[in-house]
């Protein structure tokens, strides 16, 4: 059987973590990226070497030219890249947001994300890969606070429309997804480690879950060739949409 190979980059937890169970449980090899290294070594050790951990940072190019570079031949080519790695930090309205979260989002969530995707392009071309690029709702509906993270998930969706566009005719898929609101540890990130807060947010709403993002990533993956998934937008029976605000004088 032709095993397929797939990175994931933030498979430390949350949204990454599940995918690369739900890849490596389907069969695939997964390479599993993240800051913490800790976190990848139950992974590695779930699925008998068909899991090889990249510990780095997605904002250092060189640090992920090394870990590609130092891949086990088996795990070079790639068939598929999650670009999964991202965060949300504060909920402040942009008149008092701290400009160095905004920069660790824009580095994050775009530039590292478009850094990976240059770099993986070619192979991705020669064997007629997939990318999946995970964004958010928040790029297509703003909310209070939401600023310069719906700024960045936007720039994803627009980015991956406009990949499909430019790879036309290249056989590689490239998908989208948008979810709402999933139970990770993307709450904690973003109020600087609030436990009681990110409790407080999910509790009784009946989120997503990490898992239902991977079962959605690894259904986009194993489609039939001819099918591509340009954008989806998932949320929980438990979210839906608010109207506008206004500002009275008087
Ligand atoms: P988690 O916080 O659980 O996971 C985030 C992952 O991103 C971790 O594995 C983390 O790894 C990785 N990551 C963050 N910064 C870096 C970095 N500088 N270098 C390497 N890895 C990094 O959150 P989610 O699973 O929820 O988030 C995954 C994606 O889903 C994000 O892009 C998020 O914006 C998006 N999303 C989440 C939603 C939600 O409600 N949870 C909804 C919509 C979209 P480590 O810290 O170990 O480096
Ligand atoms: C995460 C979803 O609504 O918390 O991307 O911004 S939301």
């Amino acid at each position: 059987m032709n095993v397929k190979t797939a990175i994931v980059t933030g498979a430390t937890s949350g949204i990454g973590e599940a995918t690369t169970r739900a890849l490596a449980d389907a069969g695939w090899q997964v390479i599993a990226t993240g800051r913490r290294g800790d976190r990848l070594a139950p992974l590695v050790d779930a699925y008998d070497g068909r899991v090889h951990p990249a510990v780095f940072d997605v904002r250092d190019a060189g640090a992920l030219d090394a870990a590609l570079a130092s891949l086990p031949d088996r795990f070079r080519g790639i068939d598929l890249l999650v670009n999964n790695a991202g965060l949300a930090l504060g909920t402040a309205p942009a008149q008092r947001a701290d400009l160095d979260q905004w920069r660790t989002m824009i580095d994050t969530n775009i530039t590292a994300l478009v850094t990976i995707t240059h770099r993986l392009l070619p192979g991705l071309i020669e064997r007629k890969g997939s990318i999946v690029n995970i964004a958010s709702v928040a790029g297509t509906y703003p909310y209070p606070g939401g600023n310069v993270y719906g700024g960045t998930k936007a720039f994803v969706q627009q980015f991956s429309l406009g990949l499909r566009s430019d790879l036309h005719g290249s056989g590689v898929r490239v998908s989208v997804i948008d979810p709402g609101m999933v139970e990770t540890e993307f709450t904690l990130v973003r109020t600087g480690g609030d436990q009681s807060a990110s409790d407080a947010l999910y509790t009784g709403t009946h989120p997503m879950t990490g898992q239902d993002i991977a079962a959605t990533i690894l259904w986009i993956a194993t489609l039939p060739p001819h099918l591509n998934i340009n954008q989806l937008e998932l949320m929980p029976v438990s979210q839906s949409f608010a109207g506008f605000q206004y500002a009275r004088t008087s």
